[in-house]
């Protein structure tokens, strides 16, 4: 009484523990998953899954019964075995192939139907045989005919089965479909093993091997240390001429099958059973999370990183090379720019004579058709640099993004990311209008470089903005000094002086030499060479495109190692409930074992 007791309060305990894993595992299935785990383990973790919830309703109902399923092949005579066992013809059978068709669950009237999955009642015999009480038998249709939804059938039902009654006739009993089937499920399920028609076998003992020695061979290669097989004369037991004659083929092990069904399986063997089955089950569950948690940690983020980076350069690169040959195909126009910015930041009247100068030249050279068109003088920088990308082509941009996100997909593959995960979001944040992207990152390039060349830093910047403030005012001074040499020698000199008309080189000689070469200093100090500008571009333009572009694509990233997280943790967490209700199982055998030691040591000690 008390052993029962504990047993129940065992059973609700493991109910409770296997309960909340299931739930847990339930809600990570049904949640949406952003990562691309595999489908197939995802689906075999739906069935596993099915498993546990049917465990957890057999516990809570405290029933200890057990689901037996007759596999077999066509014609084996499975149906004619379960009418043997039955005392009477339940299961329809026949020489048309296949005859069952549907599954079909012979149950004690004291089980409730509720407790058991819809699979297993596609018809249910009730019965009041007590010695089979706590036994379903299930009838299953065949693995092996044409018939493949008979062969989906079983694959349904066969999950839910505590023990596989694998049964072969003397021509099937190792075939290929049904040898496969029994290999898959053989680590999670109790099998045993019935060579029906039995009595077609028998007398033809000197014509070949016995089937039922060659099945055991094969079991025992297959790991099975002594395999229990009957051999069984269904039909024999199945008619009504057994009353009579009473003698059953010679070997004929039917009674014995019987037996053990009825009798040497009891509670504890079913208990037994029943929790290896379970712990199969969970252990399964387990291998396939770490499966999908292997698959999450194998990916290297900060490789994948590191591959984008260079991804990403490489297209800036590539965008680059392309300003390159177009700077030097305008180097004219920059190079006439830049000596006109030059020139004006030098004041002074040289300067001014310069800009005449130029300009007169200019208007010469090309006269404009229509002078409202602005020459190249007039023409904005910024314009004249834009102007690369109309010069580049409408496609050139659209196939310079598509390769760049192609890059990125494929490198995500080389990471382990199926591409199929990333597509979808790395087309939504790439910049549709790379045109207008180019655009801005030149905009910001020329910023720089406006403030590296004009602003700089260093000896030549410095000396340049001293030397420029020279024209037109230290030329003013020089000439200005020239003449107070002259006052000086008309109103101080002892010697008479007479002035003369030359003297006005006094002013005019300093004045124009200290313009002139103020000047040009000035000029030749100012940044007026186009390459030296135009590697302040490409430099502002390499930094700010790759800055930018690992803005948008470097958010991916961070989106994927986040969902990976998540997805860590929640598959931790299951994991860690499942080893604890494999502990528990395993506490209670140790238990179990303990007090069984502890009760041989007292009967010794008797
Ligand atoms: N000789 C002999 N025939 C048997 C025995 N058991 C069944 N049969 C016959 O084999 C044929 C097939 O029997 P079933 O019970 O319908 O076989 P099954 O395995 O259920 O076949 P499916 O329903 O098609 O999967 C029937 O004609 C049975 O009478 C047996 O022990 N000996
Ligand atoms: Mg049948």
């Amino acid at each position: 009484m008390s052993s029962s007791v504990l047993e129940h309060s065992f059973s609700s305990r493991l109910a409770r523990e296997l309960e909340l894993v299931a739930d847990k595992l339930e809600q990570w299935i049904s949640a949406e998953h952003k990562w691309p785990f595999d489908p197939t383990l995802l689906q075999q973790l739906q069935q596993l899954l099915g498993l546990l919830k049917h465990e957890v309703q057999r516990l809570k109902a405290g029933k200890v019964y057990v689901v037996i399923v007759l596999m077999g092949g066509t014609g084996v005579g499975k149906s004619t075995l379960l009418n043997a066992l039955a005392g009477q013809p339940i299961a329809r059978t026949g020489l048309l192939r296949p005859t069952t068709r549907q599954v079909l669950a012979y149950i004690h009237t004291s089980l409730p139907g509720d407790i058991l999955p819809a699979q297993l009642l596609e018809q249910a015999v009730r019965h009041d045989q007590d010695i089979l009480h706590n036994k379903v038998i299930v009838d299953a249709p065949d693995l092996d005919s044409r018939e493949t939804e008979n062969y989906r059938r079983l694959r349904s039902i066969l999950p839910y089965a505590d023990i596989v009654l694998y049964i072969g006739s003397s021509e099937k009993y190792h075939d290929r479909i049904g040898w496969e089937l029994f290999r898959e499920f053989s680590r999670r399920k109790a099998f045993a093993f019935v060579l029906n028609r039995w009595d077609e076998c028998v007398g033809r003992e000197q014509t070949g091997e016995r089937p039922d020695l060659d099945w055991l061979r094969d079991l025992e290669r297959e790991g099975y240390e002594h395999p229990l097989l009957f051999r069984t004369s269904a039909r024999y037991w199945t008619s009504s001429e057994k009353l009579t004659t009473a003698v059953p083929p010679p070997g004929d092990q039917f009674q014995e099958l019987r037996q053990w069904l009825e009798a040497e399986l009891g509670e504890k063997e079913l208990l037994a059973i029943r929790e290896k089955n379970l712990v199969e089950t969970l252990r399964k569950c387990a291998e396939h999370l770490e499966q999908l948690l292997r698959g999450l940690t194998s990916i290297n983020l900060p490789s994948l990183e590191h591959a984008w980076k260079a991804v990403l350069e490489r297209a800036v690169q590539q965008f680059i090379e392309r300003c390159e040959s177009y700077f030097y195909q305008q180097h004219k126009r920059l190079d006439d720019y830049l000596r006109e910015q030059a020139t004006k930041q030098i004041p002074g009247w040289l300067s001014s004579i310069v800009k005449w100068w130029r300009g007169w030249r200019v208007s010469r050279a090309a006269p404009a058709p229509d002078s409202s068109i602005p020459s190249y003088l007039t023409t904005h920088l910024t314009d004249l640099v834009c102007d690369l990308l109309p010069s580049l082509g409408d496609s050139y941009l659209r196939h310079w993004g598509e390769h760049l996100t192609n890059q990125l997909l494929e490198q995500a593959a080389n990471h382990g990311l199926p591409a199929s995960f990333l597509e979808e979001s790395l087309r939504q944040i790439s910049p549709g209008d790379w045109n207008g992207f180019w655009k801005e990152q030149l905009r910001e390039a020329l910023r720089h470089a406006h403030q590296g060349v004009w602003q700089g830093h260093g000896w030549r910047s410095w000396l340049h903005r001293a030397v420029k403030w020279m024209p037109g005012r230290l030329s003013w001074l020089a000439g200005f000094l020239g003449l107070s040499v002259l006052l000086y020698r008309m109103f101080f000199a002892a010697a008479p002086y007479n002035p003369g008309f030359g003297d006005v080189l006094y002013f005019l000689v300093p004045w124009f030499l200290v313009e002139v070469l103020s000047y040009f200093l000035a000029y030749r100090l100012s940044p007026h060479d186009w390459r030296e500008f135009t590697s302040h571009v490409i430099q502002g333009l390499r930094r700010g495109a790759s800055s930018a572009l690992w803005q948008i694509y470097g958010s991916q990233l961070s989106r994927i190692e986040s969902d990976r997280n998540n997805e860590v943790n929640a598959l931790k967490q299951i994991l860690e409930q499942l080893s604890n209700v494999l502990q528990s199982i395993e506490q209670r055998r140790q238990e179990i074992a303990a007090i069984k030691r502890l009760y041989v040591r007292q009967l010794q000690a008797k």
